[in-house]
């Protein structure tokens, strides 16, 4: 059975304590490779190469990094068939969407960083006759990349690529339950002769070398991209360290329907933001809010279009959905639906496991939900389900539907339909959310910052947000 090793000092290297999980093809439920669960061993030879490398490393030029950055970018490129059957075989998603999404999102992350650089400037400020201030930019040493089992080689590359564009070795840990793609991609390193020691690639459990990872002195900041409870649990045991932390967590994201929005084009697009990706996106729109004169309607075409959904073997092209990434994630799905039905919800559409034949007999498929009539303070409102469930409901007027969008713990994304333009701006300036989407889902501009409100994170990748978390900043004033 394939076995994937860790990527340190350049070479695929076996865990050195030989110890390896089991990892699940979601939609089969079979274990179809083994990944290495590394140990404290296996991060000290990664931090040691990392130290010996960083010296050269940090001095090389922008040009020589963007350079090296480019070169990835295309390899993955290349290389998208076999990375999106990875992706698929993976996380259960259908290889359609991981060919047209996360792949070619994984190579721009690369490219787009790689530009990024060139073109990263620093301050100066004039005290006349007096003096000059300049700031400098410097990179931070080794840092920490950690990123969850959803958009596994997309997210891994969305952190990886301004860590090493601003001149940092970096330590990278993928989730354990999704660890091919980060494999592949270390092959690529390997391939192109990334300079050893610059970028190491870890596998193994959060709790076991994650923390591990994130605990170690010489590791100076910490990108994190997961669940709120792990976000939390990090930044607290690092706290006393002052490493800087970055933390892309949960989200239970509004989506407002105003009655002047194109209905049947809306419901189109609110189909997209719920269930894309098995509604296993932290921006997904989960508790979908249409204006009371236009709910019937707006429900029916939703309902209907729910039903159309194809969910099935992501390996057949026609599929819109694929598997949920374990069983146990859709028995944690399972468990809020039965909640809004105890509570007195109605299922609209679905609500039940899907048992599929030949070789995903074995697959953890659900149908996509649409629950009304759910309490706003029910569990199912208020907690991640991060699941294809949704939950629908009337609102009357802008305040009203600002007060049912905002009141959650979460502020990671949130989306506007409406025609009315005044109200579109109004409505996202009163939104608590770190992303406002405006008739559109997932339009994406790297250059943004990227980052939630409230219990949706800490700090904001993207862009130059992104260089300044991953350099720090010294002011040299000098008099004349
Ligand atoms: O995240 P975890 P999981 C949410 C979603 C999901 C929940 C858990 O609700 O159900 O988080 O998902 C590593 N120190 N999101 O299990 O456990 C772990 O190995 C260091 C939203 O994927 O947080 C993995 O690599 N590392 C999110 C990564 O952290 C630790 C996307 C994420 O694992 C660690 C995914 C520790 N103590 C899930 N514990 C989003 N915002 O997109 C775990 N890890």
């Amino acid at each position: 059975m394939l076995k994937i090793d860790n990527y340190i000092n350049g070479e695929l290297l076996p865990a050195k304590e030989s110890q390896y999980l089991d990892n699940y093809n979601p939609a089969t439920g079979e274990v179809y490779s083994q990944v290495a669960d590394s140990t404290a061993s296996d991060l000290d030879d990664a931090i040691s190469a990392a130290t010996e490398a960083y010296p050269k490393w940090s001095r090389s030029s922008n040009e020589e990094r963007c350079a090296l950055l480019l070169r990835l970018a295309n390899e993955v490129a290349k290389h998208s068939e076999p990375l999106a059957k990875a992706e698929s075989q993976d996380t259960g998603k259908p290889f359609g969407l991981a060919m047209r999404v996360d792949i070619p999102r994984a190579a721009s992350n690369l490219q787009f960083f790689a530009h990024a650089i060139t073109q990263y400037s620093s301050q100066s400020h004039s005290m006349g006759d007096l003096g000059l201030n300049y700031t400098l930019r410097d990179p931070l040493g080794t840092v920490a990349c950690i990123s969850p089992w959803n958009l596994p080689l997309y997210l891994f590359t969305w952190k990886i690529a301004p860590a090493l564009a601003a001149g940092n070795c970096v330590i990278a840990k993928p989730s354990e339950i999704t660890p091919m793609t980060a494999f592949l991609f270390s092959k690529i390193c390997h391939k192109i002769g990334v300079p050893k020691g610059v970028l190491s690639i870890l596998h193994g459990s959060g709790a076991g070398i994650g923390a591990k990872i994130c605990s170690h002195d010489a590791v100076k900041a910490i990108s994190f991209t997961g669940g709120t409870k792990t976000g939390a649990s990090i930044a607290s045991e690092v706290a006393p360290s002052f490493k800087k932390v970055s933390l892309e967590l949960g989200g239970k994201n509004p989506c407002l329907v105003f009655a002047d929005a194109h209905l049947e084009q809306v419901a189109e697009q609110v189909v997209k933001a719920a269930f894309t990706n098995q509604g296993q996106i932290c921006l997904c729109a989960s508790r979908i809010y249409v204006e009371e004169s236009v709910y019937p309607e707006f429900s029916e075409l939703l309902v209907n279009k729910v039903r159309n959904l194809k969910v099935g073997d992501p390996l057949e092209p026609s599929m819109d959905m694929g598997s949920l990434i374990s069983s146990s994630h859709l028995q944690k799905v399972q468990s809020y639906v039965n909640t809004a039905i105890a509570e007195g919800a109605e299922v609209l559409v679905g609500g039940s496991k899907i048992e599929l034949g030949g070789r995903c007999v074995g697959g953890s498929f659900y149908e996509p939900t649409i629950l009304a009539n759910v309490d706003q303070k029910s569990c199912v409102n208020q907690e991640e389900i991060f699941g294809p469930v949704v939950t629908l409901q009337s609102f009357r007027g802008e305040a009203e539907a600002l007060s049912l969008a905002n009141d959650s713990k979460y502020g990671l994304s949130a989306t506007v339909w409406s025609q009315d333009v005044g109200r579109c701006h109004r409505v996202a300036k009163g939104l608590e959310a770190g992303i406002v989407w405006v008739n559109s889902w997932m339009l994406r501009d790297l250059r943004t910052p990227f980052g939630g409100y409230k219990s949706s994170g800490l700090g904001r990748e993207g862009g130059l947000e992104a260089l300044n978390f991953f350099t720090q900043s010294k002011n040299v004033c000098i008099k004349y």
